[in-house]
């Protein structure tokens, strides 16, 4: 049985790739910050596969160090990594951006996914396997007006995937992104801070993807067989065409 470990496991994309991925029978290590969420979740899927929950803020270099180094066997051998914790905060042009803002998503999107990557990388590197999923974005793909922050930690994690693959080519590990478009989650929620009319706006007038549709991409990209790395994936509903391009009926 293969363990994955999961950032951001207990809403959205994360959630949705940790029920899928324990029903196809992975072992798996949720992480988040929501110590509630996590228990209630470990309950439930820990009917089907074994599961352990470390609760963290990716920001935190050190707590994200102890907590991985303390993972026990089975757990201790991370075969899978989906780094997916990420967020974007405010929508605004770069001359009325709020630092904190900056701040949260270089700390969450960039740091906290390398601070992640390197608690698990050296175990891989010994073990000379295993396959790490960087959950990227359109946003790393193409800037649009306002994005300029958020596109540009996208950028990074688009830049760190392709310097990870280069990296850890000798030692036979798989590392992949996958960049999904619009997905209706709480992302626009936590992105306009709260504001439930406009996040609802974003995904109003066209079906946007849901986080069951990224789950079975990443599932699909965790169950190819060994010599198959999914380097660079992009997944958009059909009514986006780009970042700036969504065809809505209102
Ligand atoms: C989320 C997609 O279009 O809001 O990464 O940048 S978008």
């Amino acid at each position: 049985m293969k363990t994955a470990l999961i950032t951001g496991a207990t809403s959205g994309i994360g959630l949705a790739t940790a029920i899928t991925l324990a029903e196809n029978g992975f072992a798996i290590v949720l992480c988040g910050r929501n110590t509630k969420k996590l228990a209630e979740l470990k309950d439930e899927l820990s009917t089907v596969v074994p599961v352990e929950t470390l609760a963290f803020d990716v920001r935190d270099k050190d707590i994200v160090a102890t907590q991985i180094a303390s993972l026990q066997a089975p757990f201790n051998e991370i075969d899978i990594l989906i780094n997916n914790a990420g967020n974007a905060h405010g929508l605004d042009p770069i001359d009325k951006g709020s630092i904190e803002d900056w701040d949260a998503m270089l700390d969450i999107n960039v740091k906290g996914l390398l601070y992640v990557s390197n608690a698990i990388i050296p175990q891989m590197r010994d073990r000379k396997r295993g396959q790490i999923i960087n959950i990227g974005s359109t946003a790393g793909k193409e800037v649009y007006p306002n994005g300029n922050v958020y596109c540009g930690s996208k950028h990074a994690v688009d830049a760190i995937t392709t310097g990870m693959r280069l990296d850890l080519n000798p030692y036979g590990i798989r590392v992949g992104a996958v960049n999904p478009g619009l997905v209706e989650t709480n992302f626009s929620e936590v992105r306009f801070k709260g504001d439930t009319e406009r996040a609802e706006k974003v995904y109003q007038g066209y079906l946007a993807l849901q986080a069951q549709d990224v789950a079975d991409v990443i599932l699909f990209a965790v169950t190819r067989p060994a010599h198959v790395n999914i380097a660079d994936l992009t997944v958009m509903c059909t009514a986006q065409a780009s970042s700036t391009v969504l065809k809505k009926e209102l």
